[in-house]
């Protein structure tokens, strides 16, 4: 995942609450340390330092309730430093990110990193379990960062 706002969407995939990526409901997946360390980092910007992201499932978006979003919190040799490095917030309405936000969505109710495309920069995958897909409610989504 590269700085906003260049994302690729690799995919909208059906969610399956049974699968096996690391899943951690509002959970951070990162730590505030040179990359390459411990599991669960990760490094969206591809500077070397870990970057943090945490689901805010029940975000409204505008008035939206309960649409969900993820912050990104990008690491340096400081640490995590919000200040230096601005947090950004997605959601499902942001600039190439797949879907809508709508009431209920939850989006970011789950986060799993992995480098999808194997280029310079981790990328995120977010579980958004009230998707709605076609005539099928709360079918359950995936958007991939
Ligand atoms: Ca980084
Ligand atoms: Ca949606
Ligand atoms: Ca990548
Ligand atoms: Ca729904």
């Amino acid at each position: 995942m590269k700085r906003a706002p260049t994302l690729a969407i690799l995919a909208l995939l059906v969610w399956v609450l049974s699968t096996p990526i690391p899943l951690a409901r509002g959970l951070p997946l990162g730590a505030a340390t040179p990359a390459g360390g411990a599991g669960g980092e990760a490094d969206f910007d591809g500077d070397g330092f870990s970057d943090l992201a945490i689901g805010a499932v029940d975000e409204d978006v505008g008035n939206l309730s309960d649409a969900g979003a993820v912050n990104v919190i990008y690491g340096d040799d400081g640490g995590l430093s919000p200040a230096l490095s601005p947090n950004e917030v997605w959601t499902q309405n942001s600039l190439n990110v797949a879907g809508a936000a709508e009431p209920g969505d939850q989006f970011g109710w789950a986060l799993a990193i992995e480098n999808f495309n194997d280029d310079a920069y981790d990328d995120l995958a977010i579980g958004v379990p009230d998707e709605d897909l076609g005539d099928i409610p709360n079918a359950g989504a995936v958007n991939v960062i």
